[in-house]
C-alpha cells in the first residue's frame, strides 16, 4: 500500500512530506477529491486525526498526523537516509533545527499572520512581541548560516526541508525585502533552498511578498472552498504552484451578530450621551452629569468601577499613563457598547489607576472580557446607583472632580 496524504490543495505543511518523499525516493500520493472543511470533518477522518486538521498520512500501519511527524516518517521510510545526516550527533542536530524551525520560527510567523488576515484577534502589543521573538530567532539562524550552507552537515537534511517550508510562509506572505535584508544569510539560504529542483517541483517560482498584509478590518469572508466543489482526481504529485500559505485553512464562519445587538432596545442612546459629554464645555455638573442621569437606563446598561490590581508598579508617571492609554486603545472593539473614564491619581508614586465604565447590558460584555486582556488587570465591581455615595462617585469620575478622593488627578482619559 502506497503512502496516502490527506490534504486538499498543497501548503507549507504538505510540502514538507512531498519534498522529503522526493529526496528519499518514497512514493506519496495525495488522496483524490479531498475537500477542505468537508473531508476533514467526516467520522473516518476524525478517527485518523482527532483534531480534524490536515495533513494526515495514511500508512500500512495506521495514520500519522502533524506535518513534522509525517515528514519524519517519510524520511525514515528509507534506510540510512542522508536526510538525517550520517551520525548520531547529525541526527540530534537535525531534530534540534526541526524543533527550532517549528517553535521559534513557525509559531511566531503564524501568530503574526493570523491576526493580520482576520483569523485571530489583532492586538498591537502582542504583534510587537511576536515580531521581536521572530527576529530573535532569525538573528540566531542568520548567525548559524553565516558559516554554514545547510543547517546540518554539507547537504540538505530534513531540517532544511522543514525550515524552508516554514520560512516560505514568511517570505511569501509577511516579510518583504526590507524586513529580511536584516538577515542576509537567511535570505541567501532561503533562495538557495527553494531553487533546489526537489523544492522547486512543488513550490514553483517563489516570489517574495512586497508588503506585510494590512490588518483585516473584518474577519476574512468565507472562501469558495467552503462551497462543495468537484476537483479533478489527482494522479501525480501536484504541479508547481505557489499556494497561499493558509489556503487549506477552513473558511471562517461569518461573524455572528454581537449578542449585545440582540438585547431589548434601551431608551438610552450611547451616542447621544457621548455627544453630550463632548459638547458640554461649561456647567458640566448641571448639563452633562444631570443629562447623564436623565438618560441612564439601568435595565439596558450597567456602571462598573475598576481598580488596577498592581498599583505598586505605577512608579513612573508616563509609563503609568501609557499603560492606561494602551488599555483604551485595546477597548476599541467595544466602542459601540461602552463609555469609560480612567483616572491616574496621587501626589507621589506609586500612583493609583482607577476607572468607571458604562457597558451595554447588565453585565460586563463577555467579548470584552475574552478579547481585551487588560480586563483581568483590574478588580471590577458593579456600581450600585441606589447607593447615593456610589452614584456621586460615578458623577465625580465622569466630571473629573479634583481632588478625587483626596488625591490630585495626574491624568484623566476618556473612552468614548
Ligand atoms: N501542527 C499542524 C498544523 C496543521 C494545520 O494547522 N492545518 C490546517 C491547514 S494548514 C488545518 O487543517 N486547518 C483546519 C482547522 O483548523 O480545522 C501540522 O503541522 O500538521
Amino acid at each position: 500500500m502506497a503512502l496516502v496524504l490527506h490534504a486538499g490543495k498543497t501548503n507549507k505543511n504538505v510540502y514538507k512530506a512531498l519534498i522529503a518523499a522526493e529526496y528519499s525516493g518514497v512514493k506519496v500520493e495525495l488522496v483524490p477529491e479531498f475537500e477542505m472543511g468537508v473531508s476533514n470533518k467526516t467520522p473516518e477522518f476524525i478517527k485518523m486525526n482527532p483534531i480534524g486538521k490536515v495533513p494526515v498520512l495514511q500508512t500500512p500501519d495506521g495514520p500519522v498526523f502533524e506535518s513534522n511527524a509525517i515528514a519524519r516518517y517519510v524520511a525514515r521510510s528509507k534506510a540510512d537516509n542522508p536526510l538525517y545526516g550520517s551520525s548520531l550527533i547529525d541526527y540530534a542536530h537535525v531534530e534540534q533545527w526541526i524543533d527550532f524551525a517549528s517553535l521559534e520560527v513557525d509559531v511566531n510567523l503564524v501568530n503574526w499572520f493570523r491576526p493580520r488576515i482576520g483569523r485571530a484577534v489583532y492586538l498591537p502589543p502582542a504583534e510587537e512581541a511576536t515580531i521581536s521573538a521572530l527576529k530573535r530567532a532569525l538573528d540566531a539562524l542568520n548567525t548559524h548560516l553565516a558559516s554554514n550552507t545547510f543547517l546540518v552537515g554539507h547537504s540538505v537534511t530534513l531540517a532544511d526541508i522543514v525550515m524552508t517550508c516554514n520560512l516560505y510562509l514568511g517570505f511569501t506572505h509577511l516579510m518583504p525585502k526590507k524586513f529580511t535584508s536584516e538577515f542576509p544569510h537567511v535570505e541567501r539560504y532561503f533562495w538557495t533552498m527553494v531553487n533546489q529542483p526537489n523544492f522547486k517541483k512543488f513550490l514553483g517560482e517563489v516570489k517574495q511578498t512586497d508588503a506585510t498584509p494590512a490588518v483585516a478590518k473584518k474577519p476574512a469572508q468565507p472562501k469558495e472552498a467552503a462551497k462543495p466543489k468537484k476537483e479533478e482526481p489527482k494522479k501525480e504529485a501536484p504541479k508547481p504552484k505557489p499556494a497561499p500559505a493558509e489556503e487549506e485553512e477552513e473558511a471562517p464562519k461569518p461573524k455572528p451578530k454581537n449578542p449585545l445587538d440582540l438585547l431589548p432596545p434601551s431608551k438610552m442612546v450611547l451616542d447621544d450621551w457621548k455627544r453630550l459629554y463632548s459638547n458640554t464645555k461649561t456647567n458640566f455638573r448641571e448639563v452633562a452629569i444631570k443629562g447623564f442621569w436623565d438618560m441612564y437606563d439601568p435595565e439596558g446598561y450597567s456602571l462598573w468601577f475598576c481598580d488596577y490590581k498592581y498599583n505598586e508598579e505605577n512608579t513612573v508617571t508616563f509609563v503609568t499613563m501609557n499603560k492606561v492609554g494602551g488599555f483604551l486603545q485595546r477597548m476599541d472593539l467595544a466602542r459601540k457598547y461602552a463609555f469609560g473614564k480612567m483616572l491616574v491619581t496621587g501626589s507621589n508614586p506609586p500612583y493609583k489607576v482607577q476607572g468607571l465604565w458604562l457597558f451595554r447590558g447588565t453585565e460586563i460584555p463577555k467579548f470584552v472580557l475574552d478579547e481585551c486582556y487588560d480586563m483581568e488587570l483590574y478588580e471590577w465591581r458593579k456600581a450600585d446607583i441606589n447607593d447615593e455615595a456610589q452614584k456621586e462617585r460615578v458623577s465625580q469620575m465622569i466630571e473629573e472632580v479634583e481632588p478625587f478622593e483626596g488625591e490630585p488627578i495626574l491624568d484623566a482619559k476618556c473612552f468614548k
